[in-house]
């Protein structure tokens, strides 16, 4: 989720300190993509039997932690002069054990750190895997579920007696054995100078810069299973050392001259590893990005891309592409700021809030951060969300749902009020603390009051180690990423999720909701591709935006398990373009806000095919009647009944009901980021406002 680097140089002469500052100047440039540590593996000394050893230094905090941290170490000559030398480097963004040293990155294989690895993702099978690792005797150090990989890789080489296996082929081994996504790169004290390298769901690229010409701009993958017939090892060469000269021309890529290398030619490459571009771009600009499943050999000077099995759906080859694109574009990818990247980020982070957690086949939710306090919260007398701001609102969204499937009163709380009004709270009351950071000062003292109280404490927050997350009994992970800009975005859909996962485990049990929590799992599985469809609206929505920016005022009506959407979409508004927008409960319409509405009164009406369309339908019809011409969000099925009263329609997919929200706040979130960027206005920073609110 984080970022990868990692720096291979070929005949390229480099003293330790040089290595160490590529690395970290690498890690540097992920760097804003937020992280909570950071660390590199390097070669060290030469160990008791005659290899040279890895040299470990990782660091929390930020990277320049990791840089002091290795330009200190005494042990290591800053000096000496590399040849050829294989480095690797990690910013971390936790998901499984607190940010700390020994948390971070690369984890080790063994004491002496025989292999070590850097990861990007979950993997979502570690528990079984480390289980069958301690009991064949392998010790953890870590809570990562990275650490099962280094130990996995040094299971495989401990096993292969006649150590014939290539570096390449124990990755093949390791990486079968592992579920989730992830990005690689393993180094290794038994293959000095070489790095193998792996991507599932994570991306990774790398970029190769050499003195002489390339010699093809293509790259042929190497498909083919030798590592389960030691026949074919013998192909790829038994000693690394051998490697250039009995490699087949297939699949070998290396600069024009070092197809001698071997009779020592001199031909000076350099690999440079990132999961992002960015990191890249200041050392080259020709680029071959992996795809799932490759697993890449740097060797010698040489990469090979290799794959177990055929894919019909992949090239056969890796292209070498340029990278055209300029620094500043590329630190956002194509985007103009972090709040567009993290909407766009969303049908990847609703997926990793889910990921190892929901079961599409059984129809299951398994939450490893409830489990053990499951049955005294299916047994409270009330369930307390208590938040701030889009947390709050997120709550809002799960409500019904959470009423639907637990049957326990829930109340939604904003933590400076409830602390305000002193709220009684008892012991048999569960309190849940919602905060993107787990540093919300609101949210945090609420906590700790409900805390003394009695009441048990659980926390929903995208930060491992955070405040609430430390100080919570229990909770879940969003593990939604880094969210740098200041407007919530992706947390907030994630949140959604997380709350309907908790919803759908607390009646696991019930038989007759069997068939609803079905729907819902099923609908999950879909939402990455509705997610994707929503998103293609963005034209559109821009269109529509401009509009808007010379208003003064907007506002959003909906009801049922929009009004939390209107909320939301109002909030967007309101802190990127300092509109005025509400977000309006349309059955409070004659209550009072109709009086606002005239031909001039610009509105936002959500209308979506659920128990509250017919209500729905109603407002709008009232909206209109007093010369109101809404924007209308609706679906296919409720697009012909809403275009005769409005102004413009927004058609997105529909999904069940509970869910339905995550798909109609992204065009509010595209329309507030339009209107905003119309404006001139920073996106990310808007004025007066902080990412974490860390004071009351
Ligand atoms: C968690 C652990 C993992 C392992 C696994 C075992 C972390 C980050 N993840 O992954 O290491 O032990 O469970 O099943 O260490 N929590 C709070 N407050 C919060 C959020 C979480 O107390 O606001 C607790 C939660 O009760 C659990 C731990 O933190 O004990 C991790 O929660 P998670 O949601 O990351 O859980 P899971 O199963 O994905
Ligand atoms: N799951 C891994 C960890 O918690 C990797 C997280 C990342 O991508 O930074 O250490
Ligand atoms: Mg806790």
């Amino acid at each position: 989720m984080c970022g990868i680097f990692a720096y291979i140089n070929h005949l390229t002469p480099k003293t330790r300190e040089e290595i160490i500052r590529t690395l970290t100047n690498g890690l540097a440039r992920l760097e804003y993509r937020g992280y909570d540590s950071a660390g590199i593996a390097i070669d060290g000394d030469f160990n008791e039997s005659g290899e040279i050893a890895t040299k470990l230094i990782k660091a929390k905090g930020k990277v320049v932690n990791t840089l002091n941290r290795a330009l200190e170490e005494t042990e290591l000559d800053l000096e000496e002069e590399f040849q050829c030398h294989a480095g690797i480097a990690h910013t971390r963004w936790a998901t499984h054990g607190e940010p700390s040293d020994v948390n971070s990155h690369p984890h080790p294989s063994s004491l002496d750190c025989q292999f070590s690895v850097v990861h990007n993702g979950i993997i979502t099978n570690y528990r079984e895997l480390k289980k069958f690792l301690q009991t064949n005797g392998y010790k953890f150090l870590s809570e990562t579920d990275t650490e099962v990989i280094a130990k996995l890789i040094q299971y495989f080489y401990d096993q292969d007696e006649t150590k014939q296996l290539s570096f390449r082929h124990l990755v093949e081994q390791t990486v079968h054995e592992l579920e989730g996504a992830f990005a690689l790169v393993f180094k290794s004290s038994h293959f000095p100078n070489e790095a193998v390298a792996s991507r599932r769901g994570s991306p990774l690229l790398v970029g190769v810069r050499s003195s002489q010409p390339l010699r093809a701009d293509t790259i042929n993958v190497i498909v083919g299973d030798e590592q389960v017939n030691p026949a074919n090892i013998d192909l790829i060469g038994v000693s690394s050392n051998n490697l250039p000269r009995m490699l087949s021309s297939s699949g070998r890529m290396s600069s024009m001259s070092n197809l001698q290398l071997a009779d020592g030619d001199t031909t000076s490459i350099e690999f440079f590893l990132s999961s992002d571009a960015s990191a890249i771009i200041e050392h080259t600009k020709q680029v071959i990005y992996l795809e799932d499943n490759d697993v890449a050999h740097f060797v010698m000077g040489e990469i090979t891309i290799h794959r177990v099995k055929p894919d019909a759906d992949l090239s056969s080859s890796r292209p070498i592409k340029t990278l055209e694109i300029e620094m500043a574009q590329i630190m956002r990818g194509n985007f103009t700021s972090f709040m567009q990247k993290e909407i766009y980020e969303q049908p990847e982070s609703v997926v990793n809030t889910m990921r190892g957690r929901v079961n599409y086949e059984d129809h299951s939710v398994h939450l490893g951060g409830l489990v053990r306090d499951m049955t005294t919260i299916r047994r409270c007398r009330r369930l307390i969300f208590i938040a701030c701001g889009t947390s709050y609102h997120s709550a809002l969204a799960v409500r019904a749902f959470l009423e639907e499937m637990t049957e326990i009163p829930v109340s939604i709380e904003l933590a400076s009020d409830f602390m305000d009004r002193q709220t009684p709270i008892f012991r048999d009351d569960v309190c849940v603390f919602l905060s993107q950071s787990g540093e919300t000062a609101d949210t945090l003292n609420t906590l700790r009051y409900c805390k003394t109280r009695g009441a048990l404490i659980v926390g929903i927050t995208n930060t491992v180690g955070s405040t609430i997350s430390r100080e919570s009994d229990c909770g879940i992970h969003l593990n939604a990423g880094p969210e740098i800009g200041v407007a919530s975005t992706k947390a907030y859909t994630s949140q959604i999720i997380a709350l309907t996962m908790m919803s759908i485990s607390m009646a696991s049990d019930s038989v007759a909701k069997t068939g609803r929590r079905e729907k819902v799992i099923k609908a999950m599985k879909e939402m990455p591709q509705l997610i994707e469809e929503v998103l293609k609206l963005d034209t559109q929505i821009e269109e529509l935006s401009k509009q808007f920016a010379t208003e003064r005022s907007l506002l959003v009506m909906g009801r049922g398990y929009q009004y939390a959407t209107c909320l939301e979409g109002a909030l967007k508004i309101k802190e990127l373009t300092y509109i005025h927008s509400e977000g309006i409960l349309s059955g409070e319409l004659k209550h009072g806000p109709l009086a606002l509405i005239d031909e001039d009164m610009p509105v936002v009406m959500i209308v979506m095919n659920d128990s509250t369309l017919d209500k729905s339908h109603n407002a709008l019809q009232q909206v209109h009647a007093r010369g109101g011409r809404p924007i209308v969000i609706c679906t296919p099925e409720t697009e012909a009944g809403v275009k005769e009263f409005a102004y413009k329609t927004i058609c997105i997919p529909s999904i069940v009901d509970c869910l339905q929200s995550i798909l109609t706040v992204i065009p509010l979130q595209l329309m507030s980021y339009h209107i905003a960027v119309h404006k001139g206005l920073d996106v990310d920073c808007p004025r007066n406002l902080a990412k974490s609110v860390t004071v009351e």
